[in-house]
């Protein structure tokens, strides 16, 4: 049983962001996508697509679990991961793949999950419930199906008396009522009458104005329309109305849906075999927008690429998702025809060919450029306009390769407008996404796997880039000025030179670095040294690592500090998804003995876990004092995430919490007009108040925030729009403060500070100074960024010089650290490790 529940846990873990038209999820097959609204949100449960893993040759459906997605717009998705596996479900015949078309609702502070799939025991489908308190899990099931039910695809309508039934398909379209647990029939099951002759499924029944829909998937033909009837009660009589969509064009041949009221709009939710042209049993699903006539009765909808939901102007739009196109001369194909997940492009072939993209949103300041990735054998011009008003022409040179090309824009409106882009001049112009302004991306690498050069986007070729990134690594580790030293055959350290000691904070810095680079040299050498000095191997302490020592190994201080831990175990996972665990060093283990170590804590010996448990944050100082507050540079919901795949501890479920937890505090934290946060922070996000120079202010400690969130928003980017904005407002308060001259301190409503934080441990060196480590973490935020100016961010990075101040202090670790990571975000190398497949 413990077994059990523990891989269900493990299931929760894997989250992502998708931000499209349609189909409307990217990174999965969704088939047979039931939405249900719930708390404000709209909630899409589809059946999960899969080739045949056992048998690549198999041409039937074929589904091992469940997802489930939400959306506050529509346009933007979050997979909250895997809810229910076959092998977790105490009835279901193991690796039967047979988890069709489910179901979701709420009653009585409960979500019931409905889904079909093969019994161990009998022949055909039968329908299980699981159940959780919350709409995206986790979700326990009924050790057994809902006796009575033989079939598939349950819908359960829950009516406003609170009654519940429940509707599937099996021998006919069936119905029965269900009684109040939700797991048990009430009455016996019926066919509905009514309903035209044909094979039907998928039964989506629901009540609006007082009448009931009793939609279904119908062979009228050839292959599955979506039909309709009506009645007055859920349990009928129903009268056929007719067609609410039509055929796939294509020839999908299945259709399956389900209908929702969402801010006043309705919707259709559907499936169509978009990334799968040639095997339809991989199915992708959409929206469109549905509309009743005064009747009551159902107009037609059409299939349309563009669905629904506004586009932000400033990010990727896929204008191969258009709204019209004319008739001839743009064609649609896809980028990759390896891997169709990659999207379309769009072939303008004619001159005035063109297609129009509507409801893209300007927002409230204009943009000043557009930015198109483009590929074009020959010179090109293409017209943009908006609501009909010229916008822009843009030159396309003539390239072999794709590349991103911009044009300034000026009178750009502000506000929802359509866009329309067509050929003025050449021939084959290829066309992926355009965007407005900087074009952060819009989904993160947990989901895509890729990361973005922001370097190569500003233009440096690959070859500066791998040259400039290979001199900060060098300086680190190698040159006059390093922080890395060796020791004897085996140990190395990383020292904070000016203060003449080793801290968890660098060592676990060098780890993540090491891995990152692919150096199993470096890092075994620095968790050596870590094991030997640093770690405490039994007494209070157990398991955690002294936060401070000499170079020589004694140690300044015994307690930990929380933010090594957090590195150390991140940079431990990784270690073991890219070098395995029998080379020497067992990595996984180690992460998990201080997870154990750690969650086992009680706080009753002064020592507590790393997180604290109410709040789900992580602590400053793992210790009675020190966990009665936070540090907000300690957050980096993203790695939460990855300890959540993959730490295996059995606590997956809860380091998924924490990663929200955590980017609900950080809303909290930051400054709302400055951007800038404080050293340290109650777990409510307000201010310590605790009169110490280092507390209440924007120093040292808190550089690290912007390129944490820059880490976060590239890794998950579940939290994008408010991180685009922290990204927009930082670098604008710095900006305003001068982009070469800004100070490396400042109260965190941006007035100067009182009394100056010494950096280093010279008195003289009492001075605020435009910090190298500042600049290289406001230049890393710059991946959230929608506004332009977060090039210039980029560039003062790339050509600051780690060099002595005027002053003469030299901060050869923090200043070098943080320099080299930031350099990694912006090329791209700062990426998650996944397991070797
Ligand atoms: O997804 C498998 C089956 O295909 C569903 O249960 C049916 O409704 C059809 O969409």
């Amino acid at each position: 049983m413990k077994q059990f529940y523990f891989s269900l846990l493990l299931l929760l873990a894997c989250t992502g962001k998708a931000n499209s038209q349609n189909p409307v999820i990217n990174s999965d097959f969704t088939a047979d996508p039931t939405a249900r609204v719930f708390n404000g949100k709209i909630y899409m449960y589809p059946s999960h697509d899969i080739r045949n893993p056992e048998d690549p040759s198999d041409d039937w459906f074929c589904m091992a679990d469940y997802h489930v997605y939400s959306s506050e717009n529509l346009t933007d998705w979050t997979d909250h991961g895997i809810i229910l596996e076959q092998n977790n479900i105490p009835w279901v015949e193991p690796n039967s793949y047979s988890m069709w078309a489910p179901d979701c609702v709420y009653k009585d502070g409960k979500y019931y999950f409905f889904f079909p799939s093969k019994p161990k025991d009998t022949k055909g489908f039968s329908v299980g419930v699981a159940v959780s308190d919350h709409p995206e899990g986790p979700f326990f099931p009924n050790w057994r199906p809902i006796k009575g039910i033989m079939g598939i695809d349950p819908c359960v309508l829950v009516d406003k008396d609170g009654s519940a039934y429940i509707y599937w398909a099996g021998n006919g379209l069936r119905m029965a009522k269900l009684k109040d647990n939700m797991r048990e029939l009430a009455s016996e099951p019926v066919e509905i009458q009514g309903l035209p002759e044909g094979f039907k499924e998928g039964p989506f029944v629901f009540e609006r104005a007082g009448k009931y829909y009793h939609t279904f998937p119908w062979v009228k033909d050839k292959t599955e329309t979506l039909a309709y009837a009506m009645a007055d009660t859920p349990t009928g009589p129903f009268k056929f109305k007719g067609i609410i969509m039509d055929e796939s064009s294509t020839g999908c041949w299945t259709n399956h849906h389900s209908i929702v009221e969402y801010n006043g709009q309705w919707y259709l939710f559907y499936h169509h075999n978009d990334y799968s042209p040639e095997f339809d049993k991989n199915r992708s699903a959409r929206i469109d927008s549905l509309f009743f006539n005064a009747d009551g009765t159902i107009r037609k909808v059409r299939p349309t690429l563009r669905g629904v939901g506004i586009t932000d102007a400033r990010m990727k739009i896929q204008i191969d998702r258009y709204s019209e196109i004319s008739k001839k001369g743009v064609t649609v194909s896809f980028l990759n025809e390896k891997n169709k997940f990659e999207g379309w492009k769009c072939t303008f072939n004619k001159t005035n060919s063109w297609l129009t993209y509507n409801k893209v949103d300007f927002g409230q300041k204009p943009v000043s450029e557009v930015k198109m990735r483009i590929r074009s054998a020959q010179e090109g011009s293409v017209r943009i306009e908006t609501s009909g008003k010229e916008l822009v022409r843009v030159n396309i040179p003539a390239s072999k390769d794709w590349s991103i090309i911009t044009a300034p824009v000026t009178g750009a409106p502000t506000g929802i407008h359509d866009i329309r882009l067509s050929l003025l001049k050449g021939s084959s112009v290829e066309i992926d996404w355009i965007g407005f302004d900087a074009v952060p991306w819009s989904e993160g690498a947990f989901n895509t796997r890729q990361y973005r050069n922001f370097f190569a986007e500003m233009g440096y070729s690959q070859e500066e880039i791998d040259a400039k990134l290979k001199e900060v690594f060098n300086e680190v580790f190698y040159g006059p000025n390093k922080i890395y030293f060796e020791v004897g055959d085996s140990m190395a350290y990383i020292s904070d030179v000016k203060n003449n000691d080793v801290r968890t904070e660098g060592m676990s810095y060098g780890m993540m670095i090491a891995v990152q680079f692919d150096r199993k040299d470096i890092f075994d050498r620095l968790w050596h040294w870590c094991k030997k000095y640093m770690q405490n191997p039994d007494g209070m302490f157990k398991g955690y690592f002294a936060w401070s020592c000499k170079t020589d190994g004694t140690r300044n201080s015994q307690g930990p500090a929380s933010d090594g831990e957090l590195y150390y175990i991140t940079s431990l996972i990784f270690a073991s998804n890219r070098w395995g665990n029998d080379s020497g060093i067992n990595y996984l283990a180690e992460a998990q003995y201080i997870l154990d170590c750690s969650m086992q804590k009680t706080g009753m010996d002064f020592v507590t876990p790393l997180i604290d448990l109410e709040h789900k944050l992580i602590t400053f100082t793992p210790t009675r004092y020190g966990a009665s507050f936070t540090d907000p540079s300690y957050h980096l919901p993203a790695f939460y995430e990855v300890w959540a795949r993959w730490a295996q501890d059995g606590r997956s479920g809860f380091w998924k919490e924490c990663a929200e937890r955590s980017r609900e505090y950080l809303h909290k934290s930051i400054h709302p007009v400055t951007g800038l946060n404080p050293d340290y922070n109650n777990y409510d996000g307000s201010l310590l108040g605790n009169k110490g120079i280092i507390g209440d202010a924007f120093r040292f400690d808190s550089w690290r925030v912007p390129m944490n969130i820059a880490l976060d928003y590239s890794w998950s980017c579940s939290d994008r729009k408010w991180q685009q904005e922290y990204g927009n407002k930082i670098q604008n308060f710095l900006y305003g403060k001068g982009l070469y001259t800004f100070d490396d301190q400042y109260n965190v409503d941006g007035t100067p500070v009182k009394e100056i934080l010494l950096g280093g441990n010279r008195e003289e060196y009492r001075k605020l100074r435009h910090s190298l480590g500042l600049v290289a973490t406001s230049a890393a935020v710059s991946l959230t960024c929608t506004d332009t100016r977060c090039y210039e961010f980029a560039k003062q990075l790339w050509e600051a010089k780690h060099e002595p101040y005027d002053d003469g202090y030299f901060d050869a670790y923090y200043d070098g650290l943080l320099r080299l990571f930031a350099f990694m975000h912006l090329s791209g190398k700062y990426q998650i490790i996944f397991p070797k497949d």
